[in-house]
């Protein structure tokens, strides 16, 4: 029976394992392999001697990174990883690689991240790069965990849709029978509309597709959004929660991810404290235009050198809050006092911007005004404006990028690294 290869120990007496052969070093007298499978390696050592024909002839024809089942005896040896080795009785090949391999999984030889790409399969059998995934899927786990334990109710939303959500330019056209489609940017519109449906707490984890010509180490052209909506509540309730779900998640990591995180050479993986500090825009404006030289001014967006002049200065995760109305989209309230600027906010790591949020416009005809202030057509926007006619609670909501927060918690350098198949301008295989 296959017994999984971090379990294998002198005690075990006897032992079959799975796994890809990972190394291989023939000493004439004596031949070792080192076997690998997602739970660890261990020594298989063949004295040639002592050995029966069919191993004799399977170590000579396997190659590295085969498929091989092992079974034999346990022994004790220090030098060995594990504290063990294995000496087999039976070897057998179930699936010969090919060799020379189009990336070396022992990273012998480095290579660049696009070579990386192309052979992910081969690429995501490196302990650091699986080390990664397994962290993220830890992060996807506690954040359902978390939102669940706060009583929201998962929905699933169209991704193939009619209109835009997030202005007009970063949308994918696809092909639908005679009518025009685009790829969905974000499920704001749909999170919404399930406020008008009484759901009071929505979450989603989705992919949203951006039509971004640029190709930047933070901007994928399909990424996972984890997006939040709540009735009743209003953006520094749903800044809180923001700020409580990124902190459990660091210490659901910290403390379920021990391996994975020594794998990637973290040791001091730091939690965030709660709360973030929140900085108001014309704050974050003025430590930019100090620290920068490009010219920047109340009312631009903030660049990506804005954004890591500031993340400097706070040095942690922090808020951006009360943002110019003009610059965040249609559906952010505008405050009562002043609607130059509007309840909208950033979640920001001091590299990058995390998440966008906002108390939501609830009333029809300011929603309207909004829209068409924006230069869009409040009729394309009809399915999503009709709910509003009857019955909108007061909503605040967010979406907070995947991959940036695995880049972020991790210090990986391009956020293609936190993808398994990354879609950028120029990727779309495999
Ligand atoms: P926004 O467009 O700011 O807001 O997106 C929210 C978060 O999603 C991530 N993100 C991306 N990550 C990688 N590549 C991209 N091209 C990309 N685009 C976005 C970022 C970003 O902070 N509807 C609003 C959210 C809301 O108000 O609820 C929205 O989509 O981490």
């Amino acid at each position: 029976m296959r017994i999984p290869i971090q379990d294998v120990t002198p005690e075990t007496g006897t032992a079959e394992i799975f796994g890809w052969v990972h190394e291989v070093r023939d000493l004439g007298g004596l031949a070792f392999f080192l076997i690998r499978d997602r739970t660890g390696i261990i020594q298989v050592t063949v004295p040639k001697k002592k050995a029966s024909e069919h191993v004799l002839t399977a170590i000579k024809e396997v190659s590295r990174e085969s498929v091989v089942r092992i079974s034999g005896t346990v022994k004790a040896i220090d030098k060995a990883p594990g504290g063990r080795e294995l000496v087999p009785e039976v070897f057998q090949i179930i699936s010969r690689s090919e060799s020379p391999m189009p990336l070396d999984v022992v990273e012998k030889v480095p290579a660049e991240l696009d070579t990386r790409l192309d052979s992910r399969f081969l690429d995501a059998r490196r302990p650091r790069v699986a080390a990664v995934f397994t962290i993220r899927s830890a992060v996807i786990h506690k954040v359902n965990e978390f939102l669940f334990s706060h009583g929201f109710v998962n929905i699933t939303t169209p991704k193939v849709v009619a209109a835009a959500t997030e202005g007009g330019t970063e949308l994918f056209p696809i092909a639908y029978f005679e009518k025009e489609a685009f790829l969905n940017q974000s499920p704001q519109l749909y999170k919404q509309m399930m406020m008008a449906a009484g759901f009071e707490k929505v979450f989603e984890i989705g992919p949203i597709f951006r039509a971004e010509e640029h190709n930047t180490t933070k901007h994928l052209n399909e990424a996972t959004s984890i997006d939040v909506e709540v009735s009743f509540a209003d953006h520094y309730e749903v800044m809180n929660l923001l700020e409580d779900l990124v902190r459990d998640t660091y210490l659901h990591v910290a403390d379920h991810c021990q391996d994975a995180l020594a794998n990637l050479e973290i040791r001091d993986f730091a939690v965030p404290d709660c709360p973030f500090p929140r900085l108001n825009y014309a704050e974050a404006i003025a430590i930019a235009q100090k620290k920068i030289e490009e010219p920047i001014g109340y009312g631009d967006d903030l660049n990506s050198a804005a954004e890591r002049a500031i993340g400097e200065e706070m040095g942690c995760h922090y808020f951006i809050v009360d943002w110019p109305t003009e610059i965040k989209p249609y559906y952010a309230m505008p405050f009562e006092h002043d609607p130059s600027i509007c309840k909208a906010f950033d979640m920001m790591h001091p590299r990058m911007e995390l998440s966008s949020g906002a108390q939501r416009v609830h009333q029809h005809d300011l929603l309207v005004q909004q829209i068409s202030a924006k230069g869009l057509n409040p009729e394309s926007f009809e399915f999503y404006l009709t709910p509003f006619r009857y019955g909108m609670p007061p909503h605040a909501g967010w979406g907070l990028g995947a991959e940036r927060v695995v880049m972020t918690m991790l210090g990986l350098g391009n956020i293609r690294e936190a993808v398994l198949f990354p879609r950028d301008r120029h990727r779309l295989v495999p």
